[in-house]
């Protein structure tokens, strides 16, 4: 969020420079009377956001604020181009900003299937340990109920599969007390199975309001529960 009120902030800068840089060229060659008020006038007609040569949009109305999504992470140039109604062009400087991940500091839980040990391919998992160092380990100790771990599915790597029966893992109440979080899943769900499946439940959600997918192959994820 801070990115996108940066760029708002970038092109903002951009335009105000390059207004001042298009006045300026506008009185070199004028001539004026050191004992009146100097009024200089001009309007910039387009502004135009850039990370390194590539174009990220084109205004030509303000406030000229830009929201750049699905931003990988990495470092980028930004420039702001003004363009006033001479058609004289002005760039801002160049302002370098950082997409970053969420701190490791920050999860609450990840389960990675490539961080189980000790269960060979085809066997139950009673406990899923969490990666992210919290300890929100997923457990499940009716073995019924246990899916199974699964090696070399996806890219080499193993998976952790359910049956779309009875399997289920139960989580602590991780999100006590958080009024927002993000989830990032890699899943293969099998389309238009005969019974809706789902991939979660928070709080006392029913089993209808979340589905991956349901029975006519749509995906579907209606929580309205507060979380506590
Ligand atoms: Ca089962």
């Amino acid at each position: 969020m801070s990115g996108r009120r940066l760029l708002g902030f970038i092109a903002a800068l951009g335009a105000l420079l390059a207004a001042r840089a298009v006045l300026a060229h506008h009185s070199f060659s004028a001539e004026f009377d050191a004992d009146k008020p100097l009024k200089m006038t001009g309007t910039v007609t387009k502004v135009e956001i850039f990370q390194g040569t590539t174009s990220l949009g084109v205004f030509t109305s303000g406030p000229y604020t830009l929201t750049w999504s699905n931003v990988p992470p990495g470092t980028y140039a930004l420039t702001a181009r003004a363009t006033d109604d001479y058609g004289l062009i002005a760039t801002s400087s160049v302002v370098n900003i950082t997409v970053s991940l969420p701190s490791a500091s920050a999860l609450k839980l990840w389960l990675k299937a490539d961080a189980i040990t000790g269960i060979s391919s085809g066997n139950p998992v009673a406990t899923w340990s969490d990666s992210s160092g919290a300890g929100n380990n997923a457990t499940q100790t009716t073995g019924a109920n246990q899916p199974l771990y699964i090696s070399n599915v996806l890219g080499g790597l193993p998976v952790v599969r359910f049956d779309g029966v009875n399997d289920v893992f139960n989580l602590p109440n991780l999100l006590n007390g958080a009024t927002q979080a993000e989830a990032y899943v890699v899943l293969k769900s099998q389309d238009a199975p005969a019974a809706s499946r789902g991939l979660w439940r928070m709080g006392g959600s029913g089993s209808g309001s979340v589905t991956y997918p349901a029975t006519d192959g749509t995906v579907l994820e209606v929580v309205v529960e507060t979380m506590s």
